[in-house]
C-alpha cells in the first residue's frame, strides 16, 4: 500500500547522496593502498637482563615504564611478545637496532618480524 508521495518525500530524496544508493559516505574512498604492517616480536632468552629489556622497550619502542614491564614479563613467561607494529622499513630497522644494542651490551636479545 503506497502512500501518496508529496513534498516530504521529495525533500528526503533530495538529501540522499547520488550514486551511493542512499547511503551517506562517511569519508572519501582512499585511492592509495594502505601500506602492509609488520609486527616486531621480542624473543626471550636466559641471559639478557630484565632491566635491559625494559630500557629497549622504553627507548626503541616508546613504551611507558608500566607497558614495558608488562611486555617484558609477557616475553619472559611466554617466550615471545609484541613490541610494536610498523611499516616494513621501520620494523626492519627496529629489529636490527635491538640486536645491535644488545650485542654492544653483551646480550643475545633478538627480535623477529612477522606480517601483521
Ligand atoms: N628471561 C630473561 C631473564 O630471566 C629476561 C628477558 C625478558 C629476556 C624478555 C629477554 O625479551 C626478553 N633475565
Amino acid at each position: 500500500m503506497n502512500a501518496p508521495r508529496g513534498w516530504y518525500h521529495a525533500l528526503c530524496m533530495a538529501g540522499r547522496q547520488e550514486g551511493t544508493n542512499g547511503a551517506i559516505k562517511e569519508r572519501a574512498e582512499s585511492k592509495t593502498q594502505d601500506p602492509k604492517l609488520y609486527n616486531v616480536i621480542l624473543l626471550n632468552d636466559d641471559y639478557t637482563t630484565m632491566e635491559f629489556v625494559l630500557q629497549i622497550l622504553e627507548t626503541l619502542f616508546q613504551k611507558s615504564p608500566a607497558e614495558a614491564y608488562r611486555i617484558m614479563m609477557h616475553v619472559h613467561r611466554n617466550g615471545r611478545g609484541l613490541a610494536g607494529v610498523y611499516t616494513w622499513e621501520v620494523a626492519e630497522t627496529k629489529a636490527e637496532q635491538v640486536a645491535a644494542l644488545a650485542a654492544d651490551a653483551g646480550y643475545p636479545l633478538r627480535a623477529t618480524i612477522e606480517e601483521a
